[in-house]
């Protein structure tokens, strides 16, 4: 069995996640998806609308997602990695080069981007910033 895992916050889920998730599975034969905490982005100054349980929640509906773990820390990617026998590491290119050091324990690989969508246009756009 093939086990992809990516991370992210997911605020305001939108069809970039959605795009990202449906490619992410179609690597393998199981999803894992680590949801950033509210505590976890409180530390990497990221504002989100909705809170980790309801995030957590709206992911674990997704189709394409098989487990949800909390994403509380930066150093938790690796031995998440290992405990989970992960074949592949998956980011948005955003991300591109930023966790090449997890390419001894799997396949690291980005996707592209769906452009013109964002948390942070969207709250733009609903001016809630
Ligand atoms: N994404 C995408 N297209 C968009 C928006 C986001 O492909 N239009 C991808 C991002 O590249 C990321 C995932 O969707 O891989 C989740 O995006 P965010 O919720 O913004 O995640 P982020 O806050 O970047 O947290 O340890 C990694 C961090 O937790 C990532």
């Amino acid at each position: 069995m093939k086990t992809v895992i990516t991370y992210g916050t997911f605020d305001l889920f939108h069809i970039g996640h959605v795009n990202l998730l449906k490619r992410a599975k179609s690597l393998g034969d199981r999803l894992i998806v680590g949801v950033s905490t509210d505590e976890f982005n409180q530390s990497k100054g990221k504002t989100t609308l909705v809170p980790y349980a309801h995030r957590a929640a709206i992911l674990e509906s997704c189709r394409y997602v098989d487990l949800i773990i909390p994403e509380q820390n930066w150093q938790q990617k690796r031995p998440d990695i290992v405990q989970h026998n992960v074949d592949i590491f998956l980011m948005g290119d955003d991300w591109r080069g930023k966790f090449d050091e997890l390419s001894d324990l799997c396949q690291v690989i980005y996707l592209d981007r769906t452009k013109d969508i964002s948390s942070t246009a969207m709250k733009q756009a609903i001016n809630v910033f």
